[in-house]
């Protein structure tokens, strides 16, 4: 099982410890193929890598990608570019969102059917979710 899990860089570090928890979580189920993410020392200005290179590095791995786990959080143009090349793939897309005072998820992303999205509180919470789509 090869999984592709996003998560914000640009747009915000600020959750970047939950993303390495849910990343190490999912390995559970297959390789992370993005485990980069969730790499303390990656700031919001990214990778040393060129934009040429990240963009179709990401793009050659969300094809190969069974599934697209993105912790959707913090708002990101990336991570919502990925979701909506995931959907057009026909690629299963699984969003774990934890809701916050005063802020809602983009309608864009809320308001597909397509996606599966999971509300969660607690990182516990979030990594039995996990559990409970993986073990489907
Ligand atoms: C390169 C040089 C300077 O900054 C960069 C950007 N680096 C990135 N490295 C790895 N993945 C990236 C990068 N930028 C975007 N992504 C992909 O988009 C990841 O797979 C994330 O899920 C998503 C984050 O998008 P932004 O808009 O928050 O950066």
């Amino acid at each position: 099982m090869k999984i592709y899990f996003a998560g914000s860089i640009r747009g915000g570090r600020d959750d970047k410890d939950t993303y390495l928890q849910i990343i190490n979580h999912l390995g559970k189920y297959g390789k992370v193929l993005t485990e980069h993410i969730g790499n303390e020392n990656l700031s919001s200005q990214g990778e040393s890598h060129s934009e040429d290179y990240i963009y179709n590095r990401d793009m050659s791995w969300i094809k190969e990608a069974d599934v697209i786990v993105a912790e959707v959080t913090q708002p990101s143009l990336g991570v919502g570019y990925e979701l909506g090349i995931g959907e057009s793939l026909g690629k299963k897309v699984y969003c774990l969102y934890r809701p916050q005072d005063g802020k809602k998820l983009s309608a864009m992303v809320g308001g597909n059917k397509y996606f599966i999205i999971k509300e969660y509180k607690t990182l516990d919470d979030a990594k039995k979710m996990i559990d409970g789509f993986f073990k489907k």
